[in-house]
């Protein structure tokens, strides 16, 4: 199918689903240029350890090949991806700007919700790209498909970037130059064979980088985690090791956690492009304002049942309760607050050894400042 005649089906239907921007890749035929650069690429990434503990990004074929290195391992039948983006900024503070040193953090992405409900952005857009699916079916007639947000074998920024959604930015993020990249994506894996317009001679125009010689996020990550431009080595970003990262946290990381209990915002706040990004008027994207600078001592007096409450089809259920009070008890160290010393005290006698020797490091944490 001609690229040109997709696009503008697409580009009207995705606005249709709720989405913000959309385009379609080719998925490169196996051995050829691209396919090899991206797959070197992730497996380079994974071969030096950079992934941490993350054992799904590791699965390989029974050939060996790790199967997100590239979409046609897992699904022969691929020859597109179409890429959807919907924005989920808000006008609401950044983690970066002022704020009470008693403050938690948690992510912009886990904010999502109507009043008291949470919602998860995994839900909404797969909703959404299976509605988009079922109406450029009817337009363009049958095709084989999956829809995916983030569970599928593939590396969704690479294929934003060859869809032309944006740029991979020096913090690894897709930016987009109108839009920022407070975007989730999703992906619909399509056996619909592109086909360069004459004119345009080639399918993949990737969107053009403007980091130029901004290092903003690289020099504001605590952890040291952006290696390089568009490097990250993941076991050491503070959203791994608050959400994917079970039991003990390296020590020599816990400090530059600061206050965030539940991933990291620190390297898209700093964005210059993030400060012109227009908020989202998504209704199903919409923010709890109770999730904005929470304080650390709500989260800290919430049983487990309240942990359900707050957080119970919300992203932030994937830290578990284990996981989410150990990175209480990390921030809490991190306070400055001496005002938390009794708390952590009990918790160091916690049956849980992971969230006792978390709360043993924050009191001598505290002690020394
Ligand atoms: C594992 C994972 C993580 C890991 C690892 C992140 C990472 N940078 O690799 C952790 C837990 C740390 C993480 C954190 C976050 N994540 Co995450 N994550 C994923 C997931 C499931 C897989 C990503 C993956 O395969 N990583 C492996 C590396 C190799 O791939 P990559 O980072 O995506 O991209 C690399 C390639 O694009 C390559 N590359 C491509 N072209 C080029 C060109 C050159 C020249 C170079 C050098 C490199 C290069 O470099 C990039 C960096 O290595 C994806 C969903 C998916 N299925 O893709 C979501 C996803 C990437 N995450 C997302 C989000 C929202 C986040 C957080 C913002 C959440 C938060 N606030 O805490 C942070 C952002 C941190 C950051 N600066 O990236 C969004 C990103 C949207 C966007 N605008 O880019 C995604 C796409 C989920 C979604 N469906 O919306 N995440
Ligand atoms: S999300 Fe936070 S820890 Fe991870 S790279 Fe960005 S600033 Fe560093
Ligand atoms: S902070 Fe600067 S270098 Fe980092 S992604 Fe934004 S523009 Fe690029």
């Amino acid at each position: 199918m001609l690229l040109s005649s997709i696009q503008t089906l697409l580009h009207s239907q995705a606005h249709q689903a709720g989405f913000d921007a959309a385009g379609i890749a080719a998925a490169p035929a196996p051995g050829s240029p691209e396919d090899e650069a991206e797959r070197t690429r992730f497996a380079g990434w994974v071969d030096a350890g950079r992934a941490g503990e993350m054992e799904y990004l590791k699965r390989r074929d029974q050939a060996g090949l790790l199967l997100r290195s590239s979409v046609r391992i897992a699904l022969p039948w691929a020859r597109s991806v179409i890429v959807c983006a919907a924005n989920y900024n808000s006008a609401q503070p950044r983690s970066t700007d002022p704020a009470p040193e008693s403050a938690a953090w948690i992510a912009r992405y886990a904010w999502t919700g109507s009043g008291d409900r949470p919602s998860d952005y995994h839900k909404v857009l797969l909703r959404r790209l299976q509605n988009l699916r079922d109406q450029l079916t009817t337009g363009l007639g049958p095709f084989q498909s999956r829809c995916f947000v983030d569970t599928g074998p593939v590396v969704e920024r690479v294929y934003a970037r060859y869809a032309g959604i944006g740029w991979i930015g020096k913090n690894t993020c897709i930016l987009n130059q109108h839009l920022g990249s407070w975007l989730f994506l999703g992906v619909i894996v399509t056996s619909i064979e592109l086909r360069p317009d004459q004119d345009q001679g080639q399918l993949t125009l990737p969107a053009a980088d403007r980091c130029g010689s901004c290092t903003r996020c690289i020099d504001a990550c605590p952890t040291h985690a952006l290696t390089a431009p568009r490097q990250m080595d993941a076991s050491r970003c503070i959203a791994y090791l608050t959400i994917e990262k079970r039991g003990e946290i390296p020590e020599e990381l816990r400090a530059g956690i600061g206050r965030q209990v539940f991933g990291c915002d620190i390297c898209q706040d700093v964005c210059p492009w993030n400060r012109r990004a227009p908020a989202s008027a998504d209704p199903g994207l919409a923010p709890r304002p109770a999730l904005v600078n929470p304080a650390l001592d709500w989260l800290a007096h919430l049983d487990e049942a309240g942990f359900s409450r707050l957080f119970n089809g919300s992203p932030v259920r994937r830290a578990k309760w284990a996981g989410f009070r150990r990175n209480l008890a990390i921030a809490m160290g991190n306070s400055r607050q001496q005002r938390f010393v009794p708390i952590l005290t009990q918790w160091s006698r916690d049956t849980d050894p992971v969230l006792a020797e978390a709360a043993r490091w924050a009191v001598e944490h505290l002690r020394r400042d």
